[in-house]
C-alpha cells in the first residue's frame, strides 16, 4: 500500500522552533520528526511514500531524497496550506488503490499502522481523557469495531477515543478528497473520512500510545519517548574519567570529557561535546556540533545542533533551537513558586503546557548574555539577546 505523509503544514504552533526549520524536520532523538512517521510506513511494509511538501519544501526533500530505506518517495507540492484534506488531494496523481495517510507530526506505537494497514478501511484511534479537544469516532460496540461516525471537537462526545490522524482508505477514496472549507476555513481530512464511513465498513485500530506534536513542550514529550527507546551505544571518545549510567548514546565523533556524568537515556550526537565536569540527565538530547561547557547541567532537554551551552549554566526541560549561544552562568527556572502549571504562549495566547515543569523554548541563534536568568514558559524568537546578568520574565 502507498502512505501519503503529510508533510506541508506551516507548524505555527511550534514557533519560535519552526520559523527556519520546518515542523516535520525538527529533532526528535537521532531523526526528524517526520523520518518517525515514515518509519513507522515502511515497517508496516508501504511500498511508496509520497510526502506532501508545502512550507520549507526543499529541506524535507533534500533528507528523504528519492528512496529512503529502500522505499521509493515520491513528493506532491501544495502550494497554499488549505487543510489536510486539500494536503491529500494535492498527492492525488500519485495513487492508485488502497493508500494510507498519515500526518507527518504524530509518533505511533510501534505496530499500530502495521494493525491499520491490515484492517484498511480503518482509522487509528487512541483513549483520551478530554476527547472534545480532538475529532471524536463513534463506534457501535467495543473497541476495535467498526466506526459508525467522526465529529470535530465536539460538546457532547459519543465516546473518548480521538481520532489519531492515521487512515487506512479504499481505492474510491481518492475520489472524495474535494470537500468543500469548514467553518475554519480548511479543507478537512475527517470530511473525506466521513464520506468513507458512509460507504464502507471502517475499523477503529486503537493505539496504546500516540503523540501529536504540535506545540514546543510536545517536542520535548516527542524526545521523551524516541531517546527513551534507545539502547546503550558508546561509539564516541568517552574520557575514563566519565561517568555514563543507563541506556545512553554517544554517537561516532562525540566528546565526553572527564568529570562527565550522564544518567541515561541521554543522547549525544556526532560532533558535539560535553564537559569536562558536566551532568546530563533524564531524556536529554544533545544534537550534532552542540557544546555543552565546564560544569553545565542539562536535564530532559532538547539541544539542537551547533548550539553552545557555556560554563556554569544550567537549562531544565527547556527546548533550545539551533546555534543558539548561552552565555555562561545562564539559568533556566524551570518550576513556578506556586507548584501551577507552566504557561507557554501559542499564537498569542497564553496556554497551559499541562507541565509543572518547563522551561523556556529559544528560536534559532538566540544569545544570552553571562549570569541571565530565564523564568518557566519563557519564548525567545529566533536572534534574541539577553543582556549580562539580565532576568527575563517576558517573551521576546
Ligand atoms: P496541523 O497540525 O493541523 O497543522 P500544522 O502542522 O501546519 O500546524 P499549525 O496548526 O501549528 O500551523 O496539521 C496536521 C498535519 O497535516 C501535519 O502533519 C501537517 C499537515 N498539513 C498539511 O500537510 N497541509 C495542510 O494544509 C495542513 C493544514 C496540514
Amino acid at each position: 500500500m502507498k502512505a501519503v505523509v503529510l508533510a506541508a503544514g506551516q507548524g505555527t504552533r511550534m514557533r519560535p522552533l519552526s520559523e527556519s526549520v520546518p515542523k516535520p524536520m525538527l529533532p526528535v532523538a537521532d531523526r526528524p520528526l517526520s523520518a518517525h512517521t515514515v518509519d513507522a510506513a515502511i515497517d508496516a511494509g508501504a511500498d511508496e511514500i509520497v510526502l506532501v511538501i508545502g512550507y520549507e519544501a526543499e529541506t524535507v526533500r533534500d533528507y528523504f531524497g528519492v528512496e529512503y530505506r529502500g522505499v521509493p518517495v515520491t513528493y506532491a507540492v501544495q502550494e497554499v496550506q488549505a487543510g489536510t484534506a486539500d494536503a491529500v488531494n494535492s498527492a492525488r496523481d500519485h495513487l492508485e488503490g488502497p493508500f494510507a495517510v498519515l500526518n507527518g507530526d504524530n509518533l505511533y506505537d510501534p505496530d499500530a499502522v502495521d494493525r491499520l494497514f491490515d484492517a484498511c478501511p480503518a482509522i487509528c484511534a487512541i483513549e483520551v481523557d478530554e476527547p472534545s479537544n480532538y475529532g471524536v469516532l463513534s463506534t457501535d460496540g467495543e473497541m476495535d469495531t467498526r466506526v459508525t461516525g467522526i465529529v470535530e471537537k465536539p460538546d457532547d462526545p459519543p465516546t473518548n477515543l480521538a481520532n489519531a490522524g492515521a487512515y487506512a482508505f479504499p481505492a474510491e477514496a481518492r475520489e472524495w478528497l474535494e470537500v468543500p472549507a469548514s467553518e475554519r476555513g480548511e479543507r478537512e481530512i475527517t470530511d473525506v473520512v466521513a464520506q468513507v464511513i458512509d460507504e464502507h465498513d471502517v475499523t477503529a485500530v486503537t493505539l496504546e500510545r500516540w503523540l501529536d506534536v504540535g506545540r514546543p513542550w510536545e517536542l520535548l514529550e516527542a524526545n521523551e519517548w524516541k531517546v527513551g527507546d534507545l539502547d546503550r551505544r558508546i561509539d564516541g571518545d568517552v574520557s575514563e574519567a566519565a561517568t555514563l549510567e543507563g541506556p545512553v548514546v554517544v554517537e561516532a565523533g562525540a566528546t565526553v570529557r572527564p568529570g562527565v556524568v550522564i544518567e541515561g537515556p541521554v543522547l549525544i550526537r556526532a560532533g558535539a561535546t560535553v564537559g569536562p565536569n558536566a551532568y546530563v540527565r533524564g531524556s536529554t538530547m544533545v544534537g550534532r556540533n552542540a557544546e555543552i561547557g565546564h560544569s553545565v547541567e542539562i536535564k530532559n532537554s532538547v539541544i539542537s545542533r551547533g548550539t553552545s551551552v557555556s560554563h556554569l549554566s544550567y537549562v531544565g526541560d527547556s527546548v533550545l533551537g539551533q546555534d543558539v549561544n548561552f552565555g555562561a552562568g545562564t539559568n533556566v527556572a524551570n518550576l513556578r513558586h506556586d507548584d501551577a502549571d507552566v504557561k507557554f504562549t501559542v499564537k498569542g495566547d497564553r496556554v497551559s503546557t499541562g507541565r509543572r515543569k518547563f522551561g523556556v523554548v529559544a528560536g534559532d541563534e538566540v544569545k544570552t548574555g553571562i549570569n541571565s536568568s530565564l523564568s518557566p514558559g519563557l519564548k525567545l524568537g529566533p536572534g534574541a539577546m539577553t543582556r549580562p546578568g539580565e532576568t527575563v520574565d517576558r517573551d521576546r
